[in-house]
């Protein structure tokens, strides 16, 4: 069970994260009123898709991707939270920003995606004052630094004891284990070789005791071993989640609802 704002989220089969950002260059009119409404009809077109949870993001966190300001993020992302307030499914939050965190937990977030595990100041405590789950995501470097020389001695062993000390910190400001999940952050300061060992062994990070969340959705190791390019990465993004649910995460992050769901049904029924 995932205890998540309005919702308790049975774990007993793995859920559809759907992927909503809304940034400019997330939908083709990148236009300020037309981003809001795009997400918002593209919310709901992964809500029919059969997605569990909505993850609504208005900050990039590509490689090499630009930050934007408070202000910014919390224009494109509060219009969501409002419109979809009565769609019946938890919504998380994909934030790095304390402030747009607090906002977002007021206006109805049930969950913080946190990409940077809660290390920003006053983090941990915006979410401990609330009833929402986080996801605390391992990542080395940032957005703009993290690809250029990504090391690791044991890359599992060091992602995990990054997630068990960001879990105690945590745990330490008051927020409860049944909020919490974790998520090795695939692509986040990681080599090919890296995100091909961290899927390869995702069932050690069952050992840390709360629900795994796995984003491997058109990313960028997908082109690496097949050559696709992003937006004809859907067969392979499908592959990866059915591995990633095989080995446990509980959590799949999606751009490709509809599919993505299809093929985690035939897991579901083999893993009865
Ligand atoms: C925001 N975002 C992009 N990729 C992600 C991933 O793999 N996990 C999580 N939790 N968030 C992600």
């Amino acid at each position: 069970m995932l205890r998540c704002g309005r919702f308790t989220l049975p774990l007993n089969r793995p859920l559809i994260m759907g992927i909503v950002n809304v940034t400019p260059d997330s939908f083709s009119d990148g236009g300020r009123h037309g981003s809001a409404a795009a997400g918002i009809e593209h919310a709901f077109r992964l809500l029919e898709e059969g997605a569990d949870i909505l993850d609504i993001g208005g900050e990039s966190s590509r490689p090499g991707a630009q930050p934007v300001g408070i202000d910014e993020e919390l224009r494109r992302v509060l219009p969501l939270i409002e419109a979809l307030q009565g769609s019946n499914v938890p919504l998380s939050v994909d934030t790095c920003k304390t402030e747009v965190m607090r906002a977002a937990i007021d206006a109805g977030a049930d969950m913080i995606n946190d990409i940077n595990a809660l290390q920003g100041e006053g983090a941990l405590e915006a979410v401990a004052g609330s009833n929402a789950a986080v996801c605390l995501m391992h990542k080395q470097g940032t957005p703009q630094t993290m690809q250029l020389a990504p090391r690791y001695g044991d890359v599992v062993a060091d992602v995990m004891a990054f997630l068990a000390a960001r879990m105690a910190a945590a745990q330490a400001a008051g927020i409860g284990r049944e909020r919490l999940v974790v998520d090795p952050g695939f692509g986040f300061g990681k080599s090919l070789e890296h995100n091909v060992t961290l899927l390869h062994q995702l069932d050690r990070f069952q050992a840390l005791g709360v629900p795994l969340l796995a984003g491997l959705s058109r990313k960028s190791m997908l082109g690496q071993i097949t050559g696709l390019d992003v937006d004809a990465r859907l067969i392979p993004s499908v592959a990866a989640a059915v591995i990633a649910a095989m080995k446990g995460a509980r959590i799949i992050r999606v751009h490709d609802v509809k599919a993505s769901k299809e093929a985690l049904q035939i897991v579901n029924a083999i893993n009865l």
